[in-house]
């Protein structure tokens, strides 16, 4: 999983108006709107009830700085209730509890989550930020039942792509750089497994990219709607061109997606 650098979430999240009217353009829907889609939710939700508590993390490499404050302001215009905790770590995790929060978000290098209190169930940023994107990419596609869409990336993000593309009727392919990896993939969910990456861009329309990965524009499909949490990642000039999307925000959609899924564990709206 890749680690995220201050720089990466310098000023996330970003204008609000900006990334949603991005995301409007592209998908017809704000990320607050995506996330209620992909946690099953069709109409509104009041969050204003939801106490958030964002506790920063020390172990492994640290706290990256701005990351609890950045998870704190994208859970506050979900319209939560959000603060992050003075205390880290066990310490910052028992001062959420004694505050009575309906929901703790915490993160170190290998896990992200959106633990909420009441259920003692958590939601994970693998499955967020697939979800996140897989709906992004499904809005911007005007539906992927019956389309062929490829997956990029065969690690956590991207077997949790996989699952969720197929079970929306996709015919999903993916390809890794290690191609065991991908083949995998193919026999545990039954997708197509394709080891040319350079052969599978050139053949996809739609594309869901969970990898660090660059994109050389004589490869991308006129029209193209690619969906690409992946990081770091680089489009020229030819792709940005040729693209119909390219929908990509550092932090937002996956932290979004994880609590208002987390959230509605124990919403009954
Ligand atoms: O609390 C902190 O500031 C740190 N312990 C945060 C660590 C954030 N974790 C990562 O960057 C992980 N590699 C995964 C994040 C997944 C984002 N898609």
């Amino acid at each position: 999983m890749t680690r995220l650098t201050p720089d990466m979430i310098e000023g996330v999240p970003d204008d609000k108006i900006d990334l949603d009217s991005r995301l409007m353009k592209m998908c017809g829907k704000t990320v607050k709107q995506l996330a209620l889609e992909g946690a099953g939710v069709d109409y509104d939700v009041d969050f204003s009830k939801v106490r958030v508590a964002v506790v920063p993390i020390t172990s492994g490499m640290g706290v990256i700085s701005g990351f609890s404050k950045s998870v704190d302001a994208i859970v506050k215009r979900l319209g939560m209730d959000s603060y992050v905790t003075k205390g880290t770590d066990v310490n910052g995790f028992q001062e959420g509890i004694l505050d009575g929060v309906d929901m703790i978000m915490m993160a170190d290098d290998a896990m992200f989550v959106a633990y909420n209190v009441h259920a003692a169930r958590s939601t994970n940023n693998s499955w967020g930020t697939a979800m996140g994107y897989a709906v992004a990419l499904k809005n911007a596609a005007g539906g992927i039942e019956g389309k062929d869409v490829l997956v990029i990336g065969a690690g956590l993000v991207g077997t949790e792509a996989v699952q969720i593309l197929k079970s929306w009727g996709a015919n999903v392919s993916v390809t890794d750089i290690k191609f065991d990896k991908a083949k995998a993939l193919e026999e545990r969910f039954g997708v197509k497994a394709l080891q040319d990456v350079e052969q599978a861009l050139s053949s996809h329309k739609y594309i869901l990219n969970a990898a660090p990965a660059i994109f050389p524009g004589r490869l991308i499909m006129e029209g193209a709607v690619i969906s690409t949490p992946g990081v770091p990642h680089y489009f020229d000039e030819e792709g940005r061109r040729k693209a119909k999307a390219i929908i990509h925000d550092p932090l937002e959609i996956g932290t979004a997606m994880m609590a208002v899924n987390s959230a509605l564990f124990t919403k009954n709206a």
